[in-house]
């Protein structure tokens, strides 16, 4: 009697194993179709990952540039870093530091810089997007640092 019973459970087990290979099938193909939204919003948090790496390795190679004979050379504020961070220009140039970090930074000249008593520029705290500017008309070596961010150096060459 019990065999017989057994025997008679197996083909609904067997239904029911084969509905629940039916039922992780139907779940299994709608599986793809969010896996692509959340793959086309997963680039944005590897990039930021990148970008966070990459600033992390910015401040070690130090950026030069020469640019002589303008009246205007822009040195841009990003990822915690002046570029160009070393910047050689010619006498009576203006340099505009642009600040493009969603955090404020400060340029201000280190006390090497200061003349005649004073202190030969500072800007305040330059918001995303906000611009300070200062017209070189002495030569010499102009250091600099984000009065905010102590680490963040630079340097005007005015030749
Ligand atoms: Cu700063």
């Amino acid at each position: 009697m019990q065999t017989t019973i057994t025997q008679r459970w197996f083909p609904i087990l067997g239904a029911v194993i084969l509905l629940a290979v039916l039922i992780a099938g139907c779940t299994q193909s709608p599986g793809p179709q969010p896996a692509t939204t959340p793959a086309t919003t997963a680039p944005s948090p590897e990039a930021t990952v990148l970008a966070t790496t990459v600033s992390a390795t910015a401040p070690a190679p130090q950026v030069t540039a020469t640019i002589l004979n303008q009246s205007t050379v822009d040195v841009t504020i990003k990822a915690f870093t002046f570029s160009p961070q070393f910047v050689t220009v010619s006498k009576g140039t203006t340099v505009i530091w642009t600040n493009q970090d969603p955090t404020p930074h400060q340029v201000i000249n280190d006390p090497a810089g200061f003349i005649a008593g004073g202190m030969l520029f500072r800007s305040g705290p330059l918001t995303t997007g906000q611009s300070y500017s200062f017209t070189f008309n002495t030569t010499g070596d102009f250091k600099y640092h984000c009065n905010i961010h102590p680490a963040m150096e630079g340097k005007v060459i005015v030749v």
